[in-house]
């Protein structure tokens, strides 16, 4: 069946078996979290300085499922954890930026390149949003080193140089030369410094992916493998038919994560991808008494020395999650 916006209907998806959801889901949830958020979710976590550390996304500050306010009221939260499943929560969000011109930072994302940190987060302003990466050493003070033009988003580093260059992934939001609908793909830039970006590409159409009508962006920071960039993406699915599921009056959308592989020295080359979804919105955490149910956002990844993939995610827009994976069974999903 065809929609008007030439969308077709996706119809019923499943995770991969390769994939195990952590028993201890949700690992994070607003009664964790000090402050009084509603909602905590679409975290960024990275190995550092020989701890986990994780700096996640609050949202509501006095709403309930009833009572829903402008989501002026996001703030970034940390935490840090021995073993990536225990977290300990700080007493206080992080990092406001106060400036005119800033609605609110939110959706962060850690890479750890040549031993600092970066995060690469989303910024509603009052002209458009912008994807924007600062650097921290110690979680508190964070420099912002750039900031992208409106519209764009979901920005991850990789978490090295390729050619000499620094890489991001990211998802422009091109309405007009898209047909004036959700259209949104996943591109490629490079840079010499960390500022200046350029020599953009395209890496994966929406049309590129079975389990996406909508939109596809960057998931996690890519993890480095013999075989390739293992990295995950969101995949969109709309359906006009799909009513209230969650806080909101209505939501048609269903967030699912997908896996791909990226060439070592050519990172806008896709040498495979599953074609069918890493993970689906199935568990009760992810489906129901969220914001917004069928939502599965990964912005997470890390490879133990096990092989283990450790694979972090913000579910229903409410709480965040952890799943974990072989990294061989990864990598058979996309070759
Ligand atoms: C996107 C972003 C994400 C969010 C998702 C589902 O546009 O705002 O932060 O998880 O929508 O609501």
């Amino acid at each position: 069946m065809s929609l008007n916006t030439n969308q077709t209907i996706i119809g019923q998806l499943h995770s991969s078996s390769v994939i195990h959801r952590h028993p201890a889901n949700p690992l994070l949830s607003p009664k964790d979290v000090p402050y009084g958020p509603a909602m905590v979710f679409n975290a960024g976590v990275a190995k550092y300085e020989g701890k986990y550390v994780m700096v996640f996304r609050n949202d509501y500050g006095n709403a309930t499922a009833e009572t829903i306010e402008p989501a002026s009221t996001t703030n970034l939260g940390l935490a840090f954890s021995d073993d990536g499943v225990h977290w300990d929560v700080q007493q206080q969000p992080v990092w406001s930026w106060n400036d005119e011109e800033v609605v609110r930072v939110y959706d962060p994302r850690l890479t750890v390149i040549d031993g600092r940190c970066y995060m690469c987060f989303a910024v509603d302003t009052k002209h458009g949003v912008r994807g924007g990466i600062a650097v921290t050493d110690d979680f508190n003070r964070f420099d912002v080193l750039s900031m992208s033009v409106p519209d764009n988003r979901n920005m991850v580093l990789f978490p090295e140089r390729i050619g000499g260059k620094y890489v991001r992934l990211e998802r422009p939001f091109p309405v007009y030369g898209r047909g004036g609908v959700d259209r949104f793909d996943t591109w490629l830039s490079d840079s010499p410094d960390l500022c200046y970006w350029g020599n953009s590409k395209l890496v994966l159409g929406v049309e590129d992916v079975p389990f996406a009508n909508d939109k596809v962006g960057p998931g996690a920071p890519p993890i480095k493998t013999a075989q390739g960039w293992l990295t995950t993406f969101h995949a969109v699915d709309i359906d006009r038919a799909r009513g209230k599921n969650g806080w909101e009056p209505a939501w048609r959308k269903r967030y699912s994560a997908g896996i791909m592989l990226l060439d070592l020295d050519d990172p806008s080359r896709i040498v495979g991808m599953s074609r069918t979804p890493l993970l689906a919105p199935e568990a009760e955490y992810e489906t129901s008494g969220g914001f917004r149910n069928d939502v599965i956002f990964p912005g997470g990844m890390i490879l133990e020395p096990s092989g283990e993939v450790k694979i972090y995610y913000g579910a229903a827009d409410t709480v965040e999650c952890l799943a974990t994976a072989d990294v061989d069974d990864l990598l058979r999903l996309c070759l």
